[in-house]
């Protein structure tokens, strides 16, 4: 109740939202100034149609081609400035993305360029295999291994075009809605009417682009009649002061051929985007991106929610191609399709350069691992992060954790990681104990971890301004925090009342923010009131701000360097939360991996940690669209992610919060909260049959753990997302395109279509291939159909339909334990999915899932193969075998391992560690003998039911073969013969 106090108080005092979304406190395009200008220019694009055309221009005069033709120079002007210079540079990779840039020339002011070096992970290798041939009105460069990409610059107007096999992909400017607004000086109002016609210089543009361009008013033409907002915009009672003037960046970019976009999250809609603009347009406002605190947010809806991630797909069944633009500030993008079987995006941004990667795909596959060699795969995070996590608002005391604690080892349910969310702390100074409550809080860290747990505590951005919180006297006696307009120290309201917010620009703050949580005495204050088992939650970090515009900071506050606002707001949460992991990786000597839990992300935060979707709605339809959000950040390279099982807000009853477990146990990151006005709704508290039923998940998401971990193996080597849509694993199945209510995990071969409506007691799941696919629970076969086929489960609460499919091996660890700690030794079952052919192949990826001794090669990456030798048709041989030296390029975490040790000290400490079951389905008979090879007859059991190979359905023929005793770090065979 307490916290519902500071609300309460909140908004009467300073009108601050408490409970549900306010639509009010969150512009629409209309009500912001650059958005309404670039939808405005679309307009009347629009109404010009043939007319209109670009007034943009690249003087071909200009282009100089520099280190080995890779990159390319040119100035570009426009038709209604001459006097304002642009210049556009390309560079084209060596594994094919194009970068495309764009800024002002000798500008009056700078802007902002700075996003891709946060973003990026280093800067790209340029090709050395590009040339460029110019014509009287473009200029081309063929490349690629057999030169079929091509990228070509059109002089006038200016478009950039990526081609593949002479093709058109990607089209930038094709509609002419490139508009980069230049920095002007601000004298009166102007309105465009009154303006005279293009000065002097305007013969840059070529013939046909100043045809269209109407001579007696081509500023009110192309730019609208009036200044709207140039120089200040008030939204509700906030004024944004704009010292700058305008600087927005418009610009299209058109993906012909591609009719499905999939990507720029975080938006709670489907996964394939529906459309924003058109005759009958699907949401009337374009996706936003600017991270904002919007709890409660609605559950079908372009408006911004916590995290940005310019990245964007266009696909089609022949051809995939993304694109990325890093912009740090405000930015809409319109979605929609004129020409059938085509993709017309629009992207208004409200400061900055264009910094923009053409990804020329041909894949999606290709495109995860373009995108990843720009911004880093996800980490692999420490093994027990992917155990479950409890977290409520609040546990109240130490006693309430210890307590927690104690009833889920009663109960047998496991779980790895208790949360305290802000109640821990005093006043809302973070790190410091609220010693009422928590008066021995390394006691209890060290209670929860004696039993191999770990606990996460939150660390929100907003400092208490105090003098007695010597966080915040740190901080403003350094000058490390944002600043006003007039370069004062900000001040606004959060949960600690009057706080200020570091300024994580300022290379100052690394350090000293790093030296915080150390748990040593190393400086004034270290937080020696906690452990190595304490890892961190950072929320609040768009940032949240009570009483300013939108819930956030103004746009007019001033970070180091000068740069306002507006210009990094997308990454400002990234850098907060991506420090904090640095900190928590660097805190003590022992280096262990870090987990940090981020609310606001930006591209590159993969990197770092997991995100979860916020405060979500304790509804079915909250439910549903959070697997839709999971899955469009897993194509924004955030795989590790997740939802508040529950539902944040509201008191789910049974048998939702029963469904909300199996898509939590079924996401990366799965972990239970609750606000603080809800009723507790621990598993244990359930009850029967809930409560079984609540423990039969968890224990099934612990077996599964061995799948999660090789999957996020794969992840941070690939950059492939460990959830995979149907458009991923199947691009060319357009049946698939739409689907986003099922999908893969990594490539184990589960497929997981998660209930998520009440009552149900059958679910539909879609098959896109001539495959068998096995119930992962009681084995029975289903049939795909090579043109895809619907089948319809049983999917009865107790049940989640997951599936196996025919082809694959996926190895388990079936016992039963309290947390992922006590699991390490335990041995393992593979289960062994023939495919219709007969043959199965998986991976299994270990290591001691704390440090970084995997990046110098203490690991054991196995591959189990099933197969029937050459004419010996009557048997099965199952092996298992090395995965051997990384392949050539291949990094873990981004270190390119040199070589690998099969015998690796790791790989030794667990060789007494055996396959205790395997488990054999969709055979076609009866076995005569079941052996290890060159070793002795298996104790084996065998039912028969439908094979692989049939055509039938029912439940499949299992053999199942008890303690081979095989280590599972070794080669070695098993034979069935027949
Ligand atoms: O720290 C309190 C909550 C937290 O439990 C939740 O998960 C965050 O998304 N936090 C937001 C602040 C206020 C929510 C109304």
């Amino acid at each position: 109740m307490r916290s519902l106090n500071y609300l309460g108080i909140l908004s009467l005092l300073l009108g601050v939202p408490t409970h549900s979304l306010k639509a009010h406190d969150f512009k629409t395009c209309s009500q912001s100034g650059f958005c309404r200008r670039g939808r405005a220019l679309s307009a009347r694009a629009k109404e010009a149609g043939e007319a209109w055309s670009s007034p943009y221009s690249l003087d071909p005069s200009s282009i100089s081609i520099a280190s080995n033709q890779a990159i390319f120079i040119a100035g570009v002007k426009s038709a209604l400035y001459p006097e304002i210079n642009f210049g556009l540079e390309l560079r084209v990779h060596d594994d094919g993305v194009v970068r495309v840039r764009m800024d002002e020339v000798r500008g009056l002011r700078k802007r902002y360029d700075e996003a891709a070096s946060w973003a990026l992970i280093s800067e790209p290798t340029i090709s050395s295999d590009i040339k460029w041939t110019a014509g009287k009105k473009d200029i081309r460069a063929a490349y690629g291994p057999k030169k079929e990409n091509e990228v070509v610059v059109t002089f006038a107007p200016l478009t950039v075009a990526l081609l593949r096999n002479g093709k058109e992909q990607v089209v930038l400017n094709g509609q002419g809605l490139l508009h980069m607004e230049h920095f002007r000086t601000k004298t009166q109002e102007v309105t465009h009417t009154e303006e005279a016609a293009p000065q002097e210089g305007a013969e840059a543009v070529s013939d046909d682009a100043q045809a269209v361009i109407t001579p007696t008013n081509p500023r009110a033409w192309f730019e609208g009649d009036k200044e709207d907002d140039y120089w200040e915009e008030t939204f509700s009672s906030w004024t944004d002061s704009k010292p700058k003037g305008p600087e927005s960046l418009s610009l299209d970019i058109n993906f012909p051929n591609h009719p499905v976009v999939y990507g720029i999250p975080q938006h709670a809609t489907r996964l394939a985007l529906p459309t924003t603009t058109g005759e009958s347009p699907f949401f009337s406002d374009p996706y936003r991106l600017y991270n904002a605190d919007v709890f409660e947010y609605l559950a079908s809806s372009p408006m911004s929610i916590y995290g940005s991630i310019p990245v964007l797909h266009a696909h089609s069944a022949d051809s995939t191609v993304g694109i990325f633009h890093a912009v740090a500030s405000e930015t809409w993008i319109d979605v929609g399709h004129s020409a059938e079987k085509s993709t017309e995006t629009h992207w208004i941004s409200e400061s900055g350069i264009l910094d923009l990667f053409l990804m020329p795909g041909p894949t999606p596959e290709d495109i995860f691992k373009q995108y990843s060699r720009l911004t880093g795969t996800t980490v692999l995070p420490a093994h027990w992060s992917l155990g479950y996590h409890q977290c409520r608002w609040n546990y109240v005391s130490s006693d309430d954790v210890r307590t927690v604690q104690k009833r889920f080892d009663e109960e047998d349910m496991p779980v790895d990681v208790f949360w305290l969310d802000i109640e821990y702390s005093e006043e809302h100074k973070y790190f410091i104990w609220d010693k009422k409550n928590f008066p021995d809080p390394v006691d209890m860290i060290n209670d929860v971890a004696t039993l191999g747990r770990k606990m996460v505590v939150i660390v929100d951005p907003h400092l208490k301004r105090t003098s007695d919180y010597p966080v915040y006297q740190a901080a403003s006696e350094k000058g490390l925090l944002v600043k006003t307009k007039s370069e004062t120290e900000y001040e606004g309201w959060c949960w600690s009342g009057s706080s200020a917010w570091v300024d994580f620009f300022n290379p100052n703050v690394w350090d000293w923010w790093k030296s915080l949580f150390k748990t040593q005495q190393i400086s004034t204050w270290s937080w020696t009131e906690s452990t190595n088992a304490v890892h961190i939650w950072n929320d609040m970090n768009e940032p949240s701000v009570f009483n300013g515009p939108e819930i956030t900071m103004p746009k007019d506050n001033i970070h180091h360097g000068g740069w306002e606002h507006r210009d990094v707001h997308n990454i400002n949460g990234m850098l907060f939360s991506n420090l904090t992991s640095q900190a928590v990786a660097e805190r003590s000597e022992e280096l262990t991996r870090p987990f940090v839990l981020t609310r606001a992300f930006y591209a590159g935060s993969q990197r770092f940690g997991a995100m979860w979707t916020g405060d979500n709605l304790g509804t079915w339809e909250h439910m549903a669209v959070g697997v839709k959000i999971v899955l469009s950040v897993n194509i924004g390279g955030m795989s590790f992610s997740g939802s508040d099982v529950g539902g944040f807000f509201g008191n789910p009853e049974p048998e939702m919060l029963v469904r909300w477990y199996q898509v939590g146990a079924m996401a990366p990151f799965f972990r239970a909260h609750a606000h603080i006005d809800t009723k507790r709704r621990e598993p244990f508290l359930l009850e029967q049959p809930y409560k079984g039923m609540v423990k039969d998940i968890l224990r099934l998401r612990y077996s599964m753990l061995p799948i999660w971990y090789t999957a996020f193996r794969e992840t941070s080597v690939t950059g492939l997302p460990v959830l995979r849509p149907h458009y991923v694993m199947f691009p060319k199945d357009k049946a698939g395109f739409d689907i986003d209510d099922q999908y893969y995990i990594a490539s184990s071969g589960l497929l997981v279509k998660p209930v998520t409506e009440k009552d149900a007691t059958e679910a539909k799941v879609y098959l896109p291939e001539d495959q068998v696919y096995y119930d992962y629970f009681n084995h029975h076969a289903y049939r795909g159909a090579a043109n895809g086929k619907e089948i319809t489960v049983p999917a009865a609460l107790h049940q989640i339909p997951l599936f196996i499919r025919g082809g694959s091996i996926v190895s388990t660890r079936e016992r039963p334990r309290r947390s992922s700690t006590s699991m390490k030794a335990d041995p393992f079952t593979l289960r062994v999915a023939l495919s219709r052919t007969g043959t199965a192949r998986g991976e299994l990826y270990l290591d001691d899932g704390e440090t970084y001794a995997h990046r110098a090669g203490h690991f054991v990456w196995r591959e189990f193969v099933a197969e029937t030798p050459k004419k010996k048709s009557r048997t099965l041989r199952i092996a298992s075998r090395d995965m051997g030296v990384a392949r050539p390029g291949e990094a873990v975490d981004g270190v390119v391992l040199k070589a690998f040790n099969p015998a690796n000290a790791y790989a030794q400490s667990i060789a007494d560690v055996r396959v205790e079951k395997v488990v054999v389905v969709g055979l076609n008979s009866k076995p005569k003998t079941v052996k290890v090879e060159g070793g002795a007859d298996l104790n084996w059991e065998f039912t028969l039911g439908v094979a692989a190979a049939d055509k039938k359905e029912g439940t499949a023929s299992i053999l199942t073969i008890k303690d081979p005793r095989v280590s599972v770090v070794k080669d070695w065979a098993i034979i069935v013969e027949w």
